[in-house]
């Protein structure tokens, strides 16, 4: 028989038709009443495969009480309530290492785009303003410039090389120092000090939450930036906008937002932010990659086998 599962949300479409024919999978996001498909589930299912933000607290665990693992499509798990999860004795695996290279390309492009002004510069042309008003205003060269990473892990190490190749210096805060030829800071507002592009990778966490706050932003000043390919949460979201709106900081590039798809619509009239619809590991490949890391997690936990990427 197939183990039953529940899938939070539709998520990518070939991970969710393999996991409809592998598992006896059932889809949160259909049911009318949440309350009477989780009661109506409770002896069953033992696995949940997780898309997005939808909070996975004890509250949910509790509801499904022969749940053994939660299987999350993407690195951060920050959706998920670990403690809960550790203390019932759930495995958690999410899907490190596949998307890294991808995420590194967007964040790349973010910087530079941040500090080129590339979409802006775009938008100007097709506005017709090229042949009427002249040549688009000068930017600033990535060259030269040093690039400070929060939270240099895996994803911040492939995003140092390629800001290496366009002659960046890097600079990294993370919460302990390590085994790399960068210069580490023992403190954001330190980095944010001695940097001109504050880059954030730093998971999602109690720790993080609001880590770039007024403190960091006015230790980055009005001539540098900051680019957010983490969790929304990690930045003061209506700080950061009042910043950009007066001009104190230079600009922002953003991936994430606090409350996802919602994008507060101040920030779509500022020139000086530059925003993405989270697609940091959204390509056809990594897509993949990361739906098939977790269905052999399932797959794995199910056959009786360690999972390939625990969490907890
Ligand atoms: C995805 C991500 O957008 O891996 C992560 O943590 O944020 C992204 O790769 C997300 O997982 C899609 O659900």
């Amino acid at each position: 028989m197939k183990p039953d599962i529940i899938l939070t949300a539709p998520g990518h479409a070939g991970t969710q038709a393999t996991l409809m024919q592998e598992f006896a999978g059932h889809k949160l996001w259909e049911a009318t009443d949440r309350k009477s498909f989780l009661e109506k589930l409770a002896p069953s299912v033992r696995g949940l495969a997780t898309f997005g933000p939808m909070p996975v607290d004890g509250k949910l665990m509790d509801a499904l009480p022969k749940l053994e693992i939660i299987s999350n499509f993407g690195v951060g798990v920050d959706a998920i309530n670990l403690d809960d999860a550790s203390k019932r004795e759930i495995i958690v695996t999410n899907t490190p290492d596949v998307l890294n290279e991808c995420v590194a390309d967007t964040a790349l492009a973010l910087v530079m785009n941040t500090v080129r002004k590339f979409p802006q510069s775009e938008r100007y042309l097709r506005a017709g303003n090229w042949a009427s008003r002249g040549p688009y205003p000068l930017t600033t060269s990535l060259g030269g410039k040093t690039l400070g990473i929060l939270g240099l892990g895996r994803i911040g190490e492939a995003i140092a090389r390629r800001a290496a190749a366009c002659g960046m210096k890097i600079r990294y805060h993370n919460r302990n120092r390590k085994d790399v030829p960068y210069p580490y800071d023992p403190d954001p507002v330190t980095l944010a000090k001695n940097c001109d592009v504050l880059l954030v990778v730093t998971p999602a966490s109690a720790e993080t939450n609001r880590i770039i706050n007024a403190k960091v932003l006015d230790a980055l000043g009005p001539k540098k930036y900051v680019v957010n390919i983490a969790r929304g949460s990690v930045v003061d979201e209506p700080v950061l906008l009042r910043y950009l709106q007066e001009g104190k900081i230079a600009g922002a590039g953003l991936d994430v937002f606090a409350d996802e798809p919602r994008v507060p619509p101040e920030f779509f009239t500022l020139d000086n932010a530059v925003l993405f619809p989270h697609v940091g590991s959204a390509t056809v490949e990594t897509r993949k990659a990361m739906g098939d890391l977790q269905i052999e997690n399932l797959r794995r936990h199910f056959a009786g086998k360690p999972v390939l990427t625990r969490v907890v």
